[in-house]
């Protein structure tokens, strides 16, 4: 089988103006200079069908409840002056939440019509519009409670952020559902904010920023949508002035340094990540190298450095920030479900822009892990911090930054993002481009771009085969691309007559090339070989020196008191010398593959001491009782009962 030539280094970039191109949330312009463009996806059964379906059957219809609970909807009718009373919501960015719910109400629409779910969108764009002023500013914060003040509070106000969430609704709305309304009323205000930002000397009132990067990617993205530069125009000028002291020159709201000099991602995780996938969106459209080389080297020091086994993101709790380089504790991991959200955002931006397989590796982790376990399995209970360890004993705070999931939030930031990911999650899984179609993520579907598709079947993430069936197929020559996951060790694959194995199989930093000219009904079968693994960490990442996580496949695991005989966590130590083996407990959790590890519960001798700490330090290894330890993955934690958790396990 030749090779096939880059696809980084692909003559023509692909533009999502290709039949058969998806239309999810990043649909690039026609002059994109993108590696890649998304490809079409239909997730059909499966693992992700069945967190979708709960999303689709549970989470998004308790929506509008929510949102009239918490007084979101209540605001909007106040600023409209149809009601009477007082703002209700803690946070100036409230309407957010409204906005991202109907972003995810709106990619869910566009996959199955649901006439009940349609007609609440309606009203609630109705209630948006209604609350619009008519220069086209919104912000029920700034309008009721600030008597009308605008764009003093940069910093904090969030206003543009809020502008941002209802651009990307308002381009969902009308992807999903070709209506205008939302459109118009995001363009209304988009103009607006155009008309009052710019650069000293252009004539505009302010030379400012949002504290919170949001309106950046949104205004591409209404770019894509409505072919007006001057969006993308605009999204360039905020981006360059982060970093010029506008805000103060803090580091939490990335304005110590400009993104273009910056050596590492730093300050508020969301932000910085938000901030990032907008120059990942302009380096796409204008083809700004500089910009591109910025967020390939802070991907590189994110994932070096800064991101825990899940790919959680944020080491810090009290301003829901990165930490140091190699600070990544546990019991205090932040890992906000929102920056799991916007690492993917950002890497599915980069992995369009390179072609590179290793921005959808940290994607399938993010996805597994830090992100699914952002909400319950029956889709009603949410997480917005994601620690890696629950201790013995832990008195939990409540509230937002609760170990215990919750119904919903003072700042519900986290459940209508996680609504809109897994609503438009299709998006995030192929792409194509002349040479080919590439399969970045494993579902039972059906993956297509242009005239080339293939139908998938998979019991993946539990079994590591995947079969596919060529369906359709232009008469030449193409490549079908495979992602082989970061973490996979040992494959084969077979191709028609032929098979290979990771010795000889023709694959190109991270992608399985397959090329030929194919004919409706070929197949390949890809097994990836999924054994249960033990993962050590950099020695300079203090809070986990001397433990190991388990993990099979892209799942990290972790034990939860529930699952370990005789009571807490803190006194287990794993036997890294024994065997792992796999347990299919169709019983557990909705159906998981668990892993049985060998440990023992550690035998301390109660001195009496009332100081933790011994000189000279203990060197006999510690002796126990034998216990045998079943860990569930990690995405499936706290659906029982409250109780200890650890991902990490101390093998001495
Ligand atoms: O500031 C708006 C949102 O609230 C952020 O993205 C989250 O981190 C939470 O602080
Ligand atoms: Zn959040």
């Amino acid at each position: 089988m030749p090779r096939p030539r880059s696809t980084a280094l692909s003559p023509a970039p692909a533009s999502s103006e290709q039949a058969g191109a998806s239309t999810g949330p990043v649909r690039l312009g026609p002059g994109a200079k993108a590696a890649l463009a998304p490809a079409a996806v239909e997730v059909r059964a499966g693992f992700w069908s069945t967190r979708r379906e709960v999303n689709a059957r549970v989470s998004l219809p308790q929506g509008p409840e929510l949102l009239e609970s918490a007084g979101n909807l209540h605001n909007l009718r106040l600023a409209a002056g149809s009601v009477e009373g007082e703002f209700r919501g803690a946070y100036p960015f409230v309407d957010t939440d409204i906005y991202k719910w109907l972003e995810a109400a709106s990619w869910q629409l566009a996959q199955q019509p649901d006439s009940e779910m349609e007609l609440e969108v309606d009203r609630i764009v109705a209630l948006v519009a209604g609350a619009q002023r008519p220069d086209g500013y919104l912000n029920t914060w700034f309008q009721l409670v600030k008597g009308g003040e605008r764009y003093k509070d940069l910093r904090w106000g969030h206003e543009l952020y809020c502008a941002g969430h209802l651009i990307q609704a308002a381009v969902a709305h009308h992807r999903a559902t070709g209506r205008p309304h939302l459109l118009d009323v995001a363009r209304a205000f988009a103009d607006h904010i155009d008309s009052v930002f710019g650069l000293p000397g252009s004539g505009k009132e302010i030379d400012g920023i949002d504290g919170h990067p949001e309106v950046e990617t949104a205004l591409v993205e209404l770019y894509r949508e409505t072919g007006e530069r001057r969006y993308l125009d605009l999204a360039g000028y905020f981006v360059d002035r982060f970093g010029h002291g506008l805000l103060g020159g803090e580091a939490y709201c990335q304005d110590r340094v400009p993104l273009r000099e910056a050596d590492t991602v730093e300050g508020h995780a969301v932000r910085q990540l938000y901030l990032l996938a907008a120059a990942a969106d302009l380096a796409t459209e204008t083809g700004d190298a500089e910009l591109r080389a910025a967020g390939e080297r802070l991907w590189q020091a994110m994932t070096a450095t800064k991101t825990h086994l899940t790919g959680g993101l944020g080491a810090h709790h009290d301003e829901e920030d990165f930490g140091d380089p190699y600070e990544l504790p546990n019991e205090r991991a932040y890992c906000e479900t929102c920056a799991a959200i916007a690492s993917v955002q950002w890497s599915w931006r980069l992995a369009l822009l390179t072609g590179e397989a290793r921005y959808s590796d940290l994607i399938e982790r993010t996805l597994y892990n830090g992100f699914l376990a952002g909400v319950s399995l029956d889709g009603e209970r949410w997480l917005y911090v994601n620690p890696l360890q629950v201790r013995d004993g832990h008195t939990d705070p409540g509230g937002d930054q609760s170990a215990r999931r919750t119904r919903w939030f003072r700042c519900a930031c986290c459940p209508p993002n996680v609504m809109r990911l897994l609503a438009s999650l299709e998006h995030y899984l192929a792409s194509g481009d002349e040479q080919g179609l590439q399969i970045h993520q494993f579902t039972t579907g059906h993956y297509s771009y242009g005239e080339m598709s293939v139908r998938a079947e998979t019991d993946y993430p539990w079994h590591g085969t995947i079969a596919l069936t060529v369906e359709d197929t232009p008469d030449r020559p193409w490549t079908l691309s495979l992602r082989v996951p970061q973490w996979c060790r040992e494959f084969r694959v077979r191709v028609a007559e032929l098979t290979y194995d990771q010795t000889d199989a023709p694959v190109e930093d991270g992608w399985l090339r397959l090329e030929r000219t194919w004919a409706r009904g070929d197949s390949v079968v890809l097994e990836l070989v999924l054994e249960p693994r033990l993962t050590g960490a950099d020695p300079r990442v203090d809070a986990v020196r001397g433990c190991a996580a388990i993990e099979r496949g892209p799942l990290v695991y972790c034990l939860e008191q529930v699952d370990v005989p005789g009571g807490g966590l803190d006194d287990i130590v794993l036997d890294p010398t024994r065997p792992l083996a796999v347990k299919h407990r169709p019983d557990l959790l909705g159906g998981v593959t668990t892993v049985v590890a060998a440990g023992y519960r550690r035998r301390l001798a109660d001195d009496g001491s009332w100081w933790p700490y011994r000189a000279p330090v203990p060197d006999a290894a510690p002796t126990g009782d034998s216990v045998e330890l079943t860990a569930i993955p990690y995405y499936a934690w706290a659906n029982r009962q409250d109780g200890g958790m650890r991902v990490w396990l101390p093998t001495s």
